[in-house]
């Protein structure tokens, strides 16, 4: 019999066949795998015992850096003591515990925790949740749900119907009707290579929602949700005043506004959340990722109090919101959540990313001489350099880079021509430099 222990780090799976891997050319890859068996702090090891950088922080999860033993012993304990308790009428303290340490760091108000287990559950919480609340205040006539092009909120149907990232959405159907979508704020043609929030378009990519509203009418719309810095879609700042105006037309409006938290939550603008960092309140945030560190999954959902206490007041059943997930709160990621917040703020991780990101800007910028760049975008410890595509072969380019720099010890996200990096905040500077120098190295390497 193998051991418990062994199984977390085999090195050599017997076969790679079984596992149908998520959003990876799974021929390619089994063709030519590349493992990972081990993480600590800002590194992977390869089977080989090779570090690699993460300049990923897993898919920008890992904010804490890896196997962080604080967390690593919450978990350990927490699996002893409660292994798992459903929170369907019977509570489990740290799932309490965890909401309201969650209030702490949220904006005034924004403090009312829905647990789910992964961003694409807090997105179609979120939307479920805003159509609820509309309903419970005598307006269900407000259906609609308006999302943005180019918009990632996970895949699951509520999540790719308000997203527009086609490959996501062109297989799947009609999926949720009554969906509408803003454009993109991406303008390479005025903005390349801004520095922090784009100068241009924040005003008129805005109010393409009063446009919205002029064809449907806004007793029609339920909620507006928005990535306040897209991310999977290969990352786009918002022009400045952009998130401001939205704010704005939707207290016009009155319309919900949902922020997709879940890459910008947890420091990476280097504030707890994008909200603060913009100075903008949305009336719901979604998150997941770093809100356990990715040590164990989970995400939730926040809600103004005005929205949860509406719902609970007008409900004409005992259960005042028929939704949730038999792992909500489950007491492994809540344990994990205590003490990633612990290590976030004895580590004060939020004000260095702050601190860090004049350096990592000028790292990013560094790089716009280097061969096929033709923008570079960055805000907080995040970065986007968009390649030229190569004729004939788009993604080519990025690809061939990211399988440069894991070669050459430096793993990258790369998404289109686009290549993405969201380190995690306890990236050094002497580990900034070697980032952009294997960058440069890839792309001078590659045609
Ligand atoms: N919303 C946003 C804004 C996200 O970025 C999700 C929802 C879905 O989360 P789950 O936990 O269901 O995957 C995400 C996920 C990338 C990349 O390369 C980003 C994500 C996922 C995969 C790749 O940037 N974000």
């Amino acid at each position: 019999m193998i051991a418990a222990a062994d199984y977390a780090c085999m090195p050599t799976p017997n076969s790679l066949d079984a596992f149908w891997m998520p959003f990876t050319p799974n021929r390619a890859f089994k063709a030519d795998p590349r493992m990972v068996v081990r993480a600590e702090g800002m590194h992977y090891y390869a089977p080989d015992g090779r570090a690699i950088l993460d300049a990923t922080a897993g898919l920008w999860c890992v904010a804490a850096g890896h196997c962080r033993p604080h967390i690593v012993e919450a978990i350990r304990h927490a699996a002893g003591e409660l292994d798992y308790a459903t929170n369907f009428n019977v509570g489990s303290p740290s799932a309490f515990e965890f909401a309201n340490r969650l209030g702490e760091l949220l904006p005034d108000n924004i403090d009312r925790i829905f647990f789910t287990n992964s961003g694409s559950e807090s997105a179609d919480t979120s939307l479920k949740i805003a159509l609820a609340y509309q309903k419970a205040r005598g307006k269900a006539g407000k259906y609609r749900l308006i999302g943005r092009e180019r918009g990632y909120h996970g895949t699951n149907f509520g999540g790719i119907s308000v997203g527009g990232i086609v490959r996501n959405r062109m297989t799947y159907g009609p999926m949720v009707v009554g969906v509408d979508h803003l454009p993109h704020t991406l303008d390479i043609k005025r903005n390349a290579f801004s520095r922090g929030e784009p100068e241009y378009g924040g005003l008129e990519f805005a109010d393409a929602l009063e446009r919205i509203v002029a064809l449907h009418d806004a007793s029609t719309i339920a909620a507006v949700i928005v990535e306040p810095v897209a991310g999977s879609t290969g990352v786009i700042m918002p022009p400045r005043n952009y998130l401001k105006r939205l704010r704005e037309l939707c207290t016009k409006h009155d319309i919900l506004l949902i922020f997709d938290e879940v890459i910008t939550g947890f420091g990476r603008l280097g504030a707890p959340f994008a909200a603060q960092y913009f100075d903008v309140k949305p009336d719901i945030i979604t998150m997941a990722k770093a809100i356990t560190n990715a040590a164990v999954p989970m995400g939730a959902v926040a809600c103004s109090r005005e929205i949860y206490d509406t719902i609970l007041a007008n409900a004409d059943t005992p259960i005042e919101l028929f939704h949730g997930y038999t792992t909500s709160g489950h007491p492994l990621a809540c344990a994990a959540g205590l003490a990633t917040l612990d290590v976030y703020r004895d580590e004060r991780l939020f004000e260095r990313a702050a601190e860090l990101a004049p350096y990592w800007e000028n790292a990013m910028h560094g790089l716009r001489d280097a061969p096929h760049v033709i923008d570079i975008r960055n805000l907080g410890l995040i970065g986007g350099i968009e390649l030229e595509p190569r004729p004939g072969a788009p993604t080519a380019r990025a690809l061939e880079v990211f399988r440069k720099c894991f070669d050459a010890g430096v793993l990258v996200r790369v998404t289109g021509d686009i290549i993405a990096f969201s380190p995690p905040l306890i990236v050094e500077k002497s580990q900034i430099d070697q980032i952009a120098d294997t960058v440069r190295t890839a792309l001078k390497s590659i045609s």
